[in-house]
């Protein structure tokens, strides 16, 4: 396709609760969403970068410079652009994956619109329906803590993951586990909240029977989380460290990951999303979707990632309502009776979700930007 313009739109949206990690409480998302106009049709892709550089060195001021100076402008200039295009034409630019990705994911929209295909579809899913798991915040008490557990519980979610950090992660896991019983599914993730001189307090979190930990240090330490999986029961699982099917490849091989999430934003696109999935399905390594608060556009895109036969465990594909009282486009809403704790995989043309353009303009935090060859 030729691209006519992109737009940069910027969107406000409050969180139905504060969200707290072990780098900081967010209340609110600022969503960038990037349009593609092309003469196949339109596209929409969620950007997931934070307002902020804390989970990664992306933020949201950061992809929209430089979407805005160097990677929207190669994409208008170049005679023809596909999906499959996009990652090789902008690989002159350093980083920026998240930027990329939504840019990507745009073009990809656009792409199957056209074609009459879904994102499912072209990833190759294999099922209908995918598990959902929820992430849970550090909460101000553990009665706190508690209660809102028992509400995921009770709508129907299939997997905890508790945000951990130093000061909060025996208790909360200790009293979570007894709430839930054994068979319940349980995890924690850190956000690189701890140091290699952690590792016999993290091994005692063994006793918990947890699916998982994720990302207890540095993003490139991967050293560290290999000398980690060595003294500790729980599974390690990597998440801000692994940027591409290669790296994903090398810590396997290191030992320092025996299972892996995905984010489409963090490794530079859904293509490279599949690409992870492929080689640790090859490798036999469980993967599960990660999550990043995205609004129905990237969510619709996750929930098809999610189902394709790689993606043994639950991910962080809540409903829209985990997070936000309204979304942009349609709301995923978790199913019932044998679909209880699930979503369904969208089977319209590319993410299978419309956008709601006056929410999109009356929650816009600035005028929309588009760029033009
Ligand atoms: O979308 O449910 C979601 C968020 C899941 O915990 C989640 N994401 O490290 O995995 C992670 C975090 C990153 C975002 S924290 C602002
Ligand atoms: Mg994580």
């Amino acid at each position: 396709m030729r691209i006519d313009a992109i737009e940069l739109h910027r969107v406000g949206m409050p969180l139905v609760r504060p969200f707290e990690t072990s780098f900081g409480v967010q209340t609110a998302r600022e969503v960038l969403l990037i349009r593609v106009r092309s003469d196949a049709g339109d596209g929409w892709g969620e950007c997931v970068a934070g307002s902020e550089p804390f989970y990664s060195s992306e933020y949201v001021d950061g992809a929209a410079h430089v979407i805005e100076h160097y990677l929207a402008p190669t994409l208008l200039h170049a005679p023809d652009v596909t999906a499959a295009s996009v990652a090789r034409q902008l690989g002159f630019v350093a980083g920026h994956r998240m930027a990329k990705a939504a840019l990507e994911a745009a073009v990809l929209d656009a792409e199957l619109r056209a074609a009459g295909r879904s994102f499912g579809e072209y990833f190759g899913a294999t099922v209908e329906w995918v598990g959902c798991g929820v992430s849970v915040g550090i909460a101000p008490s553990i009665d706190e803590l508690l209660a809102e557990v028992s509400g995921y519980v009770a709508e129907g979610y299939k997997r905890i993951k508790l945000k951990i950090k130093p000061g909060w992660d025996l208790e909360p896991v200790a009293r979570v586990r007894e709430l839930l019983g054994p068979d319940g599914l349980l995890q924690v993730d850190a956000n690189t909240a701890y140091t290699l001189a952690d590792a016999e307090h993290l091994k005692r979190l063994d006793p918990f029977d947890l699916l998982l930990i994720e990302q207890p240090f540095d993003e490139e330490d991967i050293a560290s989380h290999a000398a980690l999986a060595q003294v500790i029961e729980t599974p390690v699982c990597l998440d801000e460290s692994i940027l591409s099917a290669a790296i994903a490849v090398d810590a396997i091989e290191r030992g320092a990951t025996s299972i892996v999430n995905i984010k489409a934003g963090r490794v530079g696109g859904y293509l490279e999303a599949l690409r992870v999935h492929d080689i640790c399905r090859e490798l036999s390594v469980p993967v599960w979707c990660g999550g990043m608060l995205e609004t129905g556009i990237g969510r619709a895109a996750n929930v098809a990632l999610a189902a394709l036969p790689g993606f043994t465990l639950p991910g962080d594909t809540s409903a829209s309502a985990r997070y936000f009282a309204d979304d942009l486009t349609e709301p995923f809403v978790l199913g019932t009776g044998e679909h209880a704790g699930q979503l369904r995989v969208p089977t319209g043309p590319g993410t299978g979700v419309e956008v709601d353009e006056a929410f999109v303009a009356d929650r816009a935090l600035s005028p929309h930007r588009t760029l033009r060859g």
